[in-house]
């Protein structure tokens, strides 16, 4: 069984040395998308290549985002015979650990398994202030009742596992959103082929190095996004 952790970079240079090990004491494979960082990411994750094969690197020219980042990833996936391909942030907010739980929950039936931080009403988050944990809990209730997912308690949520037919399935020319909304977007679409999505705990780390690429803009281009998916997106 083939699996791809797909990990979009920008200046992440301080955490690789920890997460790569990590990730690839789970026999799988990473493929970074690193946006030209300028704090030496590239030249880490290539000292790593030297040391194994298990590690690719695509790198773009410019800052062009977390969505498009994701559609190159996945794309250089399907052109590959990967049948599992993971959304996984490269700030160690992600345990590597949860990787088999992910794989087994698809094989119970699921196409998309997100990795939630809010299952049965809980918060599983470590290091947020009261106003990020609000923001999140608020993007959520929102998104899900807006686009009829209730049944999900995380869709903005970027740790992820896609069965390789639910990539296949989706019109990447036809994705809108780059910043935090193309993760809802991703599941929307995912939906509406009618894909089984499930939800697995995990435990979500605020990062404690390099930093966060959050702002008001990403927060509105998904508050808009979801009436334009809903109004027939
Ligand atoms: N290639 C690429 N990667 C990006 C871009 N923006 C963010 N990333 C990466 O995407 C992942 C998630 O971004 P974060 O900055 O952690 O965003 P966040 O998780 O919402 O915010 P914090 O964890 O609070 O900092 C990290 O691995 C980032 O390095 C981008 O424009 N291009
Ligand atoms: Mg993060």
């Amino acid at each position: 069984m083939k699996i791809l952790i797909v990990l979009p970079t920008y200046n992440e240079a301080k955490n690789l040395d920890l997460l790569i090990p990590k990730i690839i004491e789970q026999r799988v494979e990473l493929l970074f998308v690193d946006d030209s960082s300028v704090d030496g990411t590239a030249e880490i994750i290539k000292q790593w290549m030297r040391k194994t094969d298990k590690i690719n690197l695509i790198q773009r020219p410019a800052k062009l985002g977390l969505g498009t980042a994701y559609i190159e990833g996945f794309k250089w996936a399907l052109d590959k015979d990967y049948q599992y391909i993971f959304e996984m942030d490269a700030d160690l907010s992600h345990d590597p650990a949860d990787i088999p739980r992910f794989i087994s929950k698809c094989e119970e039936g699921y196409d998309l398994v997100i990795g939630s931080r809010y299952t049965r009403g809980t918060i599983s988050v470590i290091g947020w202030d009261f106003k990020r944990l609000l923001l999140s809990k608020f993007a959520n209730r929102y998104a899900t009742t807006i686009l009829g997912l209730r049944f999900l308690t995380d869709v903005t949520s970027g740790y992820r596992c896609y069965r390789r037919n639910v990539l296949e399935s989706i019109d990447f020319d036809r994705i809108k959103s780059n910043g935090y909304a193309f993760q809802i977007e991703m599941v929307y679409r995912a939906y509406k082929k009618g894909f089984k999505i499930g939800e697995i705990p995990i435990i979500f780390y605020e990062r404690n190095s390099g930093s966060s690429k959050m702002n008001k803009k990403i927060v509105r281009e998904a508050a808009l996004m979801v009436w334009k998916l809903r109004l027939g997106g």
